[in-house]
């Protein structure tokens, strides 16, 4: 009868050991956690699946990650190098937006990542088209297909004609999860310099001062004006916000030489600067 018990334990020790490794060995592993699938494109050869942390694209800064996958395989590309097109179509025009080059997600095999900031969109979300061409050992694909943007709920991106006659766009990048105290302000500023082409602005200065409206205009202590970084191509700048609430970011934009492209001080009879942002946490 012991002998018998010690059977069955070991049996079970076998058993449950088994499905422990088996169980590892054919977990897949989720490249894409806590994102949320946008839409897929699709040509006869591959679908792109687009992932945002919200599972749409907003008006402002939008991160994106994305896999391609094989449709005769079932598998996604490891390697591919791709561009992207957003193109917004106008009644009388067309027009694109900044957006940074699609690189591989560092320690991921299957996902590519980058961002597009898109400075408008239509009240019903229409309007914008999405292309990618890219590569896959070696062969050349292309595919387009209309995507929905969807208004953000605050003044997160503005377009804007400085003092120098130039279109600029200015983005509020971060932070994501903004806290009571010291944030690291991140904004992405580009010029227009023509309908599809808009280049990062480099060494301009951006004044800062957050306001809250509904509390007396009362500012916050420990601002910087934000400066650019070669290492991002994003200004930075230290935003103290005291308190959760609505706030309004007031900024001047200067050029290389220090003049003011756009914006004024806050002041009590100009309680707000043209150029701004919004924030609400
Ligand atoms: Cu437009």
């Amino acid at each position: 009868m012991k002998s018998l018990y010690l059977l069955l334990f070991a049996l079970l020790i076998i058993v449950s050991s088994c499905s422990t490794s088996d169980d590892s060995d054919n977990q897949p592993i989720n490249e894409i956690q806590d994102l949320l699938r946008v839409q897929e494109l699709e040509n006869e050869s591959h679908i792109i699946e687009l992932y945002t942390s919200s599972g749409k694209f907003y008006t402002g800064y939008n991160h994106i990650s994305l896999r391609i996958k094989n449709k005769i395989s079932n598998q996604f590309e490891t390697g591919a190098s791709l561009t992207w097109m957003p193109v917004m179509q106008m009644p009388t025009m067309q027009h694109s937006c900044p957006k940074s080059g699609i690189v591989k997600e560092l320690g991921k095999d299957t996902v590519f990542e980058g961002f597009i900031i898109f400075q408008m969109t239509n009240t019903d979300a229409s309007g914008w088209s999405l292309k990618f061409d890219y590569q896959v050992n070696g062969e050349q694909f292309t595919v387009t297909e209309n995507i929905e943007v969807f208004q953000h709920a605050q003044k997160n991106v503005t377009a804007f004609m400085g003092s120098d006659n130039t279109r600029y766009v200015l983005a509020n990048i971060g932070p994501a999860q903004p806290i009571i105290g010291n944030n690291d302000l991140t904004l992405g500023l580009y010029k227009m310099e023509n309908m599809m082409t808009f280049p990062v602005v480099i060494n301009y200065t951006i004044t800062l001062d957050p306001r809250m409206p509904g509390m007396g205009n009362h500012s916050s202590p420990n601002n910087t004006d934000l400066t650019y970084s070669a290492v991002d191509n994003f200004y930075h700048g230290n935003l103290t916000l005291t308190m959760t609430g609505y706030w309004v970011l007031n900024f001047q934009l200067l050029n290389g030489s220090n003049e003011v492209l756009k914006g004024e001080p806050v002041t009590d009879e100009n309680i707000q600067s043209s150029l701004f942002l919004e924030l609400e946490f």
